[in-house]
């Protein structure tokens, strides 16, 4: 079981993605749980501000302590968090390891950040971690914080079926999927390799794993040094 509190000033960007991904089994059996916090009933004044200038000027909002800390304090009531997330162009790349490391946890919070960014102290005092997912900017980390309960949810025992099991994804041994095939062999005169017809799992593992390893050096070299 594994929970997750989203910190959002768009809400409604993060209703779709739960409510129809593969994910939707983990939430219905009771395996994973999502609850996104909206932010702006902690703003400040009338008109609930949740962002201001930057000191020392220059352009963007910046997200303010106040409506965020009171955000933070008033979800960890009653619960522990093994990690207060950032979600941030300037973070840590998101990768498989992280992702797998990450799903041995029970409680996480994720905040996304828009604008400028995050008041710096929030970021110093309170986030324990930073991840970003890519080397792009998206206009916010809704989208990210999407990416990265799925890529951790799937993981979680009971979410996939045997079928779609995590253990023989790309990336989860450093090294790409092999290329797969399904009826008919022949289509259009286009064949399928002869071993997987073969009968003979042993020599198909081989097949599979040279083919893995062939195609990891060919588009992602840099996987194959990432020796530990
Ligand atoms: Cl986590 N947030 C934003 N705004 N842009 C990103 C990102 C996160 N990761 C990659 N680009």
């Amino acid at each position: 079981m594994i929970h997750f509190d989203i910190i959002s000033i768009q809400p409604g960007l993060l209703e779709s993605p739960f409510q129809h991904s593969i994910l939707k089994r983990g939430i219905d059996k009771g395996l994973i749980s999502i609850h996104v916090e909206d932010l702006r009933p902690y703003g400040l004044g009338k008109h609930k501000q949740v962002d201001d200038y930057q000191y020392g000027g220059g352009a963007g909002m910046v997200m303010m302590c106040e409506p965020m800390m009171n955000c933070i304090e008033k979800l960890q009531t009653g619960k522990k968090y093994d990690e207060i997330i950032f979600l941030t162009p300037d973070g840590a790349r998101m990768d498989q390891k992280m992702a797998n490391k990450l799903s041995l946890s029970g409680n996480l919070l994720l905040i996304c950040g828009h604008y400028k960014g995050l008041d710096e102290r929030i970021r110093e005092n309170v986030v324990t971690l930073e991840i970003s997912i890519g080397d792009y900017v998206l206009s916010g980390g809704e989208l990210a914080a999407a990416v990265l309960v799925d890529s951790i949810g799937r993981l979680i025992p009971g979410v996939l079926n045997d079928e779609t099991s995590a253990l023989t994804d790309s990336f989860q041994d450093d090294l790409l999927a092999p290329p797969v095939y399904t009826r008919p062999s022949n289509f259009r005169g286009w064949t399928i390799p002869d071993i997987l017809l073969s009968g003979d799992d042993s020599k198909i593992d081989n097949w599979r794993y040279e083919q893995q390893l062939q195609r990891t050096k060919e588009r992602r070299p840099d996987l194959l040094e990432n020796e530990d």
